[in-house]
C-alpha cells in the first residue's frame, strides 16, 4: 500500500463529480429524519447528521470521495460523501474523519447509513465494480495524529451492503439504505480517527453516528446509581456501587451491575428511609407533623398513636399529651395512656416478713381505674421482682425477709392501659430480735412450734380441700393476683382453672360465686343495640356506689323465660366473670333480684368485630390488622391457659372498642351454640358453626384448645379479608367435604405471607401440630416488631381467589415433627434452636431462608446447605401437590 503522508490528505472532499448527484435527489431526508433519536443508553461522539457546519473530513485523492452540497427542508446541510469510480481500474480512495474523543469510553460503536449501487445494473463496469468499502480507525490522545501513513490505520471491517440499489429503482425514488454498525475496543488512548476506504464502488455514505453505551444514571432500591460508561468487553458486567438517596440509610450495601448492552441488571442491597421519612417515588419524603416513623425499618409514616402528637417534620416518636404517657420500655407506636401516676403511698402494719401498704387513688386518673399493679422488689435486687395486681386500694406483700428494706412502685391500669409506675417507696420489714440464751425462752418455743403444727395442718387442709373444686372465690382472693418474675421471667403463678358452671348443683350458686350482684337503680338503660338470644342487647350506664359512671352494655333477659332459659342465660355470667384479661370482655355483674334479669359488661364502642370490618374495608394498615389478632391471640391463650374451650370462635364474637382493642366474647353455657346463626346441626345432632371449626370438633365432638386454634386461623382470614364470609357461598356441605379432602381456603389479598402461612398451620390436620395459642402470639409479637417481614405479601399471582387451594403441608406425609426432620437429614442438633425460635411445625419451617438459618446460629455452610436442600425437595412436592379445587 502506497504510504499517504506529505499534505496528499489536505484539502476538503471536492466538488460532485458530474453524473453522480442524481443518485441522491433529495437525499433520503424523509428517511433520515426518523432516524435521528437515538436510544438514552448511548452518548453520541459524533453524529454527521447533526453537525450544522463544515465536517472538516479529509478525502484524498482529492477526486475520490466528494461531499454532496445538499440541505434539507429545514435548509440544514446534509454531509453526504460519495464515491462511484466504477468504470476506472485500481481505486484507493481515502475519506478521514476529524480527531473524535472517546470521553473516556474504552469500547465505541459505529453506525453508518449508505447506498451502494448494484454493478449488474452498470452498463459496462462490471469488471471493476466493487460493492464493498472498508472502514479504518486510528488511535491517537489529540489531533496531531491526523498525518500518519494509510498502513498505520487498523482495519475494522469490509463494509458490505445488504441492499444495493439499480437505476430502476431510482426511477422509482426507492432508496435502499443500509445500516451497519460495528465496534470497536478496548480503546486506551483518549481518541481515534476513523477512515473509508473505496476500492471501486458506487458509494453514498449519508451519515456516520459514533457512539459509545452507558448504563444511564438510576435510583433503586433507595439508592442512586450514576451514569456508568460500560466495560470495554462486550460481554463485561460492571459492578456498580449506589448512593442512598437523601435522607436514607444503607440496610445491606447497595449494589448494580452494568451490561455492555447499557442495562442495569442484578441489583443486591438496598437503603431505608431512616427514621422520621418515608418512601415515595423512590425519595425519603419526611413525616408530616402529627406522623411519626421510628425506625428506618418501620414502612410509612404513621399517625400518631392516641393522645400523643408532634408539631415537628421528620418526628421519629410522638409526645404524649399532658397528663398522658407511656413507658420507656413502650414502643412509640403504643398509645400514651392515664392515668396520673399514684404518688402518695402509706406503710401500714409490717412485721418481720409483711408490709402492708394503703395508698390513694389517683387524683386525676382520667378513666375507670380497672386494677392496681404493685411491683416490689428487695432493694439492690432489681433485678428478682414480684408482681402484685388487686383491685383495692391496699396490700399486703408477705414472705419478706426480717430486717431488710424493699422497694415497692405501684400503678394503675385503666380501659387505656397502664399508667407510669409511682416513684419508688421503700420500707423495711422488722428485725428478728437476738435469740436468747436464756433457758426460760423454751416453753415459748415449744407453745410457738405447736401452734405452727396445728396451723400448718389447718393450712393443708384448707389447701386439700379446695383442690377438690379447682378455684373457688371463697378460697383464693380474686381481688390479687401475685406473680413472681425473675429477670423478667414469670416465676409459678399460681395458674387458675375455668369451674364449668354445670359443676353446681345450684347454678345459682355458681352465678354468685363469680358474678356481683348489680342493684338494677344502678343501671340507666340508653338505648337498644341489637338482639340477643335471651333478649335485647342494650348500652347503658352503670353507677356504683363510691365509683365512677361507667358505659355499659346490657344483655336483657326476655319475659316469660323458662327456667333453663334463665339458667343457661346467666351460665354465661358465672364463665366471663372467671375471666379478668384485657382481651376477654370483663362483667361488671348481674341483675337476678329485679326484672329484667340482667347481665352488665364494659361497653365495646365499635360492636362486634366482622360489622365492624365490613364497614371500614381496607381502611386499617397491616399493623393495626396485626394488633387486633395478637389481641385475639393473647385473650385465646388466657382462655386456653384456664382449661376454657371457646367453641365458637369467630369475627362476629369479637367485640372491638374505640381503640380497637379486640375482646373475645359469646360464652354461652348451653356452650354449641343455641344463638349463634351460623351453628348448623350436624348428622350427630350437635349445633356446629362448621364454617369455623375443626375437622375433629364436626366429625367427633372433639372440642379442645387445638380446634379454637382452627377457629383463630379462620378469624385471622376474615380479619385480614375485612370480613368476608369464609367459603363465601359454599354450603355447608360443600365445606366439609373440600376441607375433608385437605382444600384450604386461599390467601385473602395483599395478606403478607407470613400471617396465610399462619392460617395454614392453624389448619392442620392433625390437631397436635397446630401452633399453641401462646406460640401464636409470640409469632404475631415478632411480626409486629419487625414489620418488615409483613412485606412480603401471598404472591399475587399465586394467590387464587375464590377457590380452595389444596393443602398438603410440607413434608408432612415424610416427618411428623420439625425434629424427625432435622433428625432424619442429620442435623438434629439444631431442633431446639428451631423450637425455641417459633419453627416449631413443618409449615413454619417452610418460610426458613438461609438469612434465617444464619440469624438462628447455623453458620457452617454445610449445614444451610442440607437443611435448604431438604426444604427445596420438600416445597417441590408441595407445589406439585397444589391446584385449584
Ligand atoms: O355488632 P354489634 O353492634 O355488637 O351488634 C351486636 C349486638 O350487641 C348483639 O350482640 C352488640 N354488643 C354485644 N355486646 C356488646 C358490648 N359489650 N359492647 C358493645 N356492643 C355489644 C354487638
Amino acid at each position: 500500500m502506497e504510504p499517504l503522508g506529505g499534505g496528499g490528505w489536505t484539502g476538503h472532499a471536492g466538488a460532485p463529480a458530474p453524473g453522480w448527484t442524481y443518485l441522491l435527489p433529495l437525499l433520503l431526508c424523509a428517511a433520515l429524519r426518523s432516524l435521528l433519536a437515538s436510544p438514552s443508553s448511548e452518548v453520541n461522539l459524533l453524529d454527521s447528521r447533526t453537525v450544522m457546519g463544515d465536517l472538516g473530513w479529509i478525502a484524498y485523492p482529492k477526486n475520490g470521495w466528494e461531499e454532496i452540497g445538499e440541505v434539507d427542508e429545514n435548509y440544514a446541510p446534509i454531509h453526504t460523501y460519495q464515491v462511484c469510480k466504477v468504470m476506472e481500474q485500481n481505486q484507493n480512495n481515502w475519506l478521514l474523519t476529524s480527531w473524535i474523543s472517546n470521553e473516556g469510553a474504552s469500547r465505541i460503536f459505529i453506525e453508518l447509513k449508505f447506498t451502494l449501487r448494484d454493478c449488474n445494473s452498470l452498463p459496462g463496469g462490471l469488471g471493476t465494480c466493487k460493492e464493498t468499502f472498508n472502514m479504518y480507525y486510528f488511535e491517537s490522545d489529540d489531533e496531531d495524529g491526523r498525518n500518519i501513513k494509510e498502513n498505520q490505520y487498523i482495519k475494522i471491517d469490509t463494509i458490505a451492503a445488504d441492499e444495493s440499489f439499480t437505476e430502476l429503482d431510482l426511477g422509482d425514488r426507492v432508496m435502499k439504505l443500509n445500516t451497519e454498525v460495528r465496534d470497536v475496543g478496548p480503546l486506551t488512548k483518549k481518541g481515534f480517527y476513523l477512515a473509508f476506504q473505496d476500492v471501486g464502488a458506487c458509494i453514498a455514505l449519508v451519515s456516520v453516528r459514533v457512539y459509545y453505551k452507558k448504563c444511564p444514571s438510576v435510583i433503586r432500591n433507595l439508592a442512586r446509581f450514576p451514569d456508568t460508561i460500560t466495560g470495554a468487553d462486550s460481554s463485561q458486567l460492571l459492578e456498580v456501587s449506589g448512593i442512598c438517596v437523601d435522607h436514607s440509610v444503607t440496610d445491606e450495601a447497595p449494589k448494580m451491575h452494568c451490561s455492555a448492552e447499557g442495562e442495569w441488571l442484578v441489583p443486591i442491597g438496598k437503603c431505608l428511609c431512616k427514621a422520621g421519612y418515608e418512601e415515595k417515588n423512590n425519595t425519603c419524603q419526611v413525616c408530616r407533623p402529627g406522623f411519626f416513623k421510628a425506625s428506618p425499618h418501620s414502612p410509612s409514616c404513621s399517625k400518631c398513636p392516641p393522645h400523643s402528637y408532634t408539631l415537628d417534620e421528620a418526628s421519629t416518636s410522638c409526645l404524649c399529651e399532658e397528663h398522658y404517657f407511656r413507658k420507656e420500655s413502650d414502643p412509640p407506636t403504643m398509645a400514651c395512656t392515664t392515668p396520673s401516676p399514684v404518688s402518695s403511698v402509706k406503710k401500714g402494719k409490717i412485721t418481720k416478713n409483711s408490709i402492708s401498704l394503703s395508698w390513694q387513688e389517683p387524683d386525676r386518673p382520667n378513666g375507670i381505674i380497672l386494677e392496681y399493679e404493685i411491683k416490689y422488689f428487695e432493694k439492690d435486687q432489681e433485678m428478682s421482682y414480684t408482681i402484685i395486681k388487686s383491685k383495692e386500694t391496699t396490700i399486703t406483700a408477705d414472705s419478706l425477709k426480717p430486717g431488710s428494706a424493699y422497694v415497692f412502685q405501684i400503678r394503675a391500669r385503666t380501659a387505656a392501659g397502664y399508667g407510669g409506675f409511682s416513684r419508688r417507696f421503700e420500707f423495711e420489714t422488722s428485725p428478728v430480735l437476738a435469740a436468747s440464751s436464756d433457758q426460760s425462752q423454751i416453753p415459748i418455743i415449744v407453745v410457738s412450734v405447736t401452734v405452727g403444727v396445728i396451723l400448718l395442718a389447718v393450712v393443708i387442709g384448707f389447701l386439700l380441700s379446695g383442690r377438690r373444686c379447682g378455684y373457688s372465690k371463697a378460697k383464693q382472693d380474686p381481688e390479687e393476683e401475685k406473680m413472681h418474675f425473675h429477670n423478667g421471667h414469670i416465676k409459678l403463678p399460681g395458674v387458675r382453672t375455668y369451674i364449668d358452671p354445670h359443676t353446681y348443683e345450684d347454678p345459682n350458686q355458681a352465678v354468685h360465686e363469680f358474678a356481683k350482684e348489680i342493684e338494677a337503680s344502678c343501671i340507666t338503660i340508653e338505648r337498644v343495640i341489637g338482639a340477643g338470644e335471651f333478649g335485647e342487647v342494650c348500652s347503658g350506664r352503670l353507677k356504683l356506689q363510691g365509683k365512677r359512671e361507667l358505659p355499659v352494655a346490657i344483655k336483657t333477659l326476655k319475659v316469660g323465660y323458662t327456667e333453663k332459659q334463665r339458667r343457661d342465660f346467666l351460665g354465661e355470667a358465672s364463665i366471663m366473670g372467671q375471666f379478668d384479661h384485657p382481651n376477654i370482655i370483663h362483667l361488671e355483674g348481674v341483675v337476678t333480684k329485679n326484672k329484667p334479669v340482667m347481665i352488665v359488661t364494659e361497653y365495646m364502642e365499635n360492636g362486634s368485630l366482622d360489622t365492624f370490618l365490613k364497614k371500614n374495608d381496607g381502611q386499617f394498615t397491616v399493623i393495626q390488622l396485626v394488633g387486633m389478632l395478637r389481641g385475639i391471640a393473647s385473650g385465646m391463650k388466657y382462655l386456653s391457659d384456664m382449661g376454657y374451650v371457646h367453641r365458637d370462635l369467630a369475627a362476629r364474637n369479637i367485640l372491638i372498642n374505640s381503640n380497637l382493642v379486640c375482646k373475645v366474647s359469646d360464652f354461652g353455657l348451653s356452650r354449641v351454640l343455641e344463638d349463634d346463626p351460623e351453628a348448623a346441626y350436624t348428622t350427630r345432632g350437635g349445633k356446629i358453626p362448621i364454617r369455623w371449626t375443626a375437622l375433629e370438633a364436626i366429625a367427633f365432638r372433639k372440642f379442645t384448645s387445638a380446634s379454637d386454634v382452627w377457629s383463630y386461623g379462620i378469624v385471622m382470614w376474615e380479619v385480614m379479608s375485612y370480613g368476608e364470609r369464609p367459603y363465601w357461598e359454599m354450603t355447608n356441605q360443600d365445606v366439609i367435604k373440600a376441607v375433608e379432602e385437605g382444600y384450604r381456603l386461599p390467601s385473602p389479598m395483599d395478606c403478607p405471607a407470613a400471617l396465610y402461612q399462619l392460617m395454614l398451620d392453624c389448619w392442620q390436620k392433625d390437631r397436635n401440630s397446630r401452633p399453641k395459642f401462646d406460640e401464636i402470639v409470640s409469632m404475631l409479637d415478632k411480626l409486629i416488631r419487625n414489620p418488615s417481614s409483613l412485606k412480603t405479601l401471598v404472591n399475587a399471582s399465586s394467590r387464587v381467589s375464590n377457590l380452595l387451594v389444596e393443602h398438603s403441608p410440607v413434608g408432612s406425609s415424610t416427618y411428623r415433627s420439625v425434629g424427625e426432620w432435622l433428625e432424619a437429614i442429620k442435623m438434629g442438633r439444631y431442633t431446639e434452636i428451631f423450637m425455641e425460635n417459633g419453627y416449631s411445625s413443618m409449615d413454619a419451617v417452610a418460610q426458613v431462608t438461609i438469612e434465617d438459618l444464619r440469624r438462628l446460629g447455623v453458620t457452617l455452610v454445610g449445614h444451610q446447605k442440607k437443611i435448604m436442600n431438604s426444604l427445596q425437595e420438600m416445597k417441590v412436592q408441595l407445589v406439585n401437590g397444589m391446584m385449584p379445587l
